[in-house]
């Protein structure tokens, strides 16, 4: 079996080079949610390039949309696109690649980017499912800033209020945002309290570590009569020292000496990982 942890290292490096390419990208939120996307993608969905259309495949919202281009590296690693031509032309003129999901590109289901929408389509996409009497599940990833708009709590009172069992969201708990730390923004407390009071399943893990997440996503599928929200505790910036906690880190583009040392990091953390 393919070495998840060590892949998930490899496409961080696919990120950072997509980004000097281009000239942007919010790279800290990238390298937070960098396993959470493996997982599900490599572990969890029943979604191929050769299903992408089947109405009875899983779906997927990246809710925090500007992080799209850890997206575009696992979707290109999973066979839906070239990755290639993503760090050739991401972010250029004329590209499809754009800095947030496009629904117009095979694998990405929704448009998105400006914050908060994900989790109420997301809910109208599981009602969807049961109303119709599809297995599939839905999945979708916010940003712990974005968790401050209102319409994420009238999507989580509504998954609880129609038992939306087929539905898991995930937070990327990484505790910072555009402008500093969540907490001083808009302090989230307790999330798992908040959550559980909400009336979903709460599961708090190490959401940089793909062990963790597997465990949660498999207990998720095990609920019944109520949706999950995962809080995936992460590192903006994981996997160098050069970018972690940081959040000028938010949207940046690294140097070509603060890239040379990342991928340094990342090549050590990819031979751990083989070596464990
Ligand atoms: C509705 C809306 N308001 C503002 C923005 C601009 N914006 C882009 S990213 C971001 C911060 C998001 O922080 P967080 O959700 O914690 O994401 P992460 O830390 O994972 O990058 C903001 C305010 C946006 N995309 N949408
Ligand atoms: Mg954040």
């Amino acid at each position: 079996m393919e070495n998840l942890k060590a892949k998930a290292f490899e496409l961080r490096k696919d990120v950072v080079k997509m980004i000097m390419e281009g000239k942007a990208g919010h790279i800290g939120g990238d390298m937070s949610v960098m396993e959470i996307l493996v997982e599900l993608y490599f572990r969890q969905m029943n979604i191929t390039p050769e299903t992408v259309e089947s109405p009875d495949r899983d779906l997927f919202v990246m809710s925090k949309g500007h992080c799209v281009e850890a997206l575009y590296a696992v979707l290109a690693a999973r066979g839906f696109l070239d990755i290639e031509e993503i760090i050739k032309t991401y972010s250029k003129f004329g590209s499809q690649y754009i800095g947030h999901p496009n629904n117009k590109i095979p694998g990405i289901e929704m448009n998105s980017g400006s914050l908060g929408h994900g989790l109420p389509v997301a809910v109208g996409m599981a009602l969807a499912g049961k109303m119709s009497n599809k297995d599939y599940r839905v999945y979708t990833v916010m940003g712990d800033g974005e968790v401050a708009e209102g319409s994420v709590w009238e999507g989580a009172m509504s998954g609880s209020m129609y038992k939306l069992d087929n539905l898991c969201a995930v937070i990327d708990r990484n505790r910072l945002q555009i402008s500093g730390s969540t907490e001083d923004v808009m302090a989230h407390r307790d999330l798992v309290a908040k959550w559980t009071d909400f009336g979903w399943h709460a599961i708090s893990v190490d959401g940089n570590d793909l062990d963790e997440l597997h465990r949660a996503f498999e207990e998720a599928k095990t609920v019944k009569g109520k949706p999950t929200i995962i809080i995936a505790n992460t590192i903006k910036g994981y996997g160098s020292p050069v970018m972690e906690d940081k959040a000028n880190w938010h949207h940046k583009v690294p140097t070509a000496e603060e890239a040379e040392q990342i991928f340094r990091d990342f090549d050590s953390k990819k031979e751990a990982a083989l070596n464990e």
